[in-house]
């Protein structure tokens, strides 16, 4: 009983200051994207294959959660772009505060695109904004085609559906179109790219919507 009280108050803070992050990268022009999925589905390898054709000079930026290890944003800054960990220490999703903050040194003048990848999780994520103009799930198809089902909350909040590890389908018994119907069936709007990140399969898509959405100066 005493729980959910708590539970409302902390989204509703969450929210607030979602609201402001989101003003913020209004008046920036900065398109920001929360990229959601499992552990392992594929996101910092999206990520990985997505900074690596972008010259230099683009003004991207990635904030990469993590209960535990800064592997992923070593990972990503490689490829030159500011890269920056937030560990969590336990908690299973990024919120807006913890976005907040590490954005604090960032000059945001200098930006034009902000990746967030949220902590592996396919359910806490969900609930909190992070002011981000679109969430983004990926499932990849080791996963199974009924997860829309089993966690529809994700899938009705997401613009996009990244089917990731499409080179595995040969492999694995995942029955895409099901996978599709099933998305579909949650969130009938839900545009959906399938990509390999390990074969480079749909990432040309996957760009073009970026592209698309992201400001032209
Ligand atoms: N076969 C195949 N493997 C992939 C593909 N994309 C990613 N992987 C592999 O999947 C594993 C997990 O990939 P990551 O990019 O670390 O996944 P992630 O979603 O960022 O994982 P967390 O941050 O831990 O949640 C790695 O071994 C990748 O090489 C793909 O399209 N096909
Ligand atoms: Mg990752």
């Amino acid at each position: 009983m005493d729980r959910i009280p708590l539970e409302k108050k902390v989204l509703s803070e969450n929210d607030r200051i979602a609201a402001r992050l989101r003003n913020s990268f209004r008046e920036h022009k900065i398109l920001c994207v929360n990229l959601i999925s499992s552990p392992g589905s594929g996101k910092t390898s999206l990520l990985e294959r997505t900074l690596e054709r972008f010259p230099q000079g683009t003004r991207v930026a990635v904030l990469t959660g993590d209960i535990q290890t800064d592997n992923d944003a070593r990972r990503l800054a490689r490829f030159g772009f500011p890269a920056k960990q937030i560990t969590t220490g336990g908690t299973c999703h990024l919120d807006a505060l913890r976005v907040e903050r590490a954005l604090v040194d960032w000059p945001l003048e200098s930006l034009d695109f902000l990746i967030i990848e949220n902590v592996g999780n396919l359910v806490c994520p969900s609930s909190y904004d992070l002011g981000e103009a679109a969430k983004i799930v990926m499932l990849s198809v080791t996963e199974g085609e009924d997860k829309p089902l089993k966690y529809p909350s994700i899938f009705a909040k997401s613009e996009l559906l990244i089917l990731n590890k499409i080179d595995l389908l040969p492999y694995v018994p995942f029955d895409m179109e099901a996978a599709r119907r099933n998305a579909r069936s949650i969130h009938p709007d839900i545009e959906i790219v399938e990509t390999s990140c390990t074969a480079g399969t749909g990432l040309d898509t996957w760009r073009r919507w970026i592209g698309e959405r992201m400001p032209h100066r």
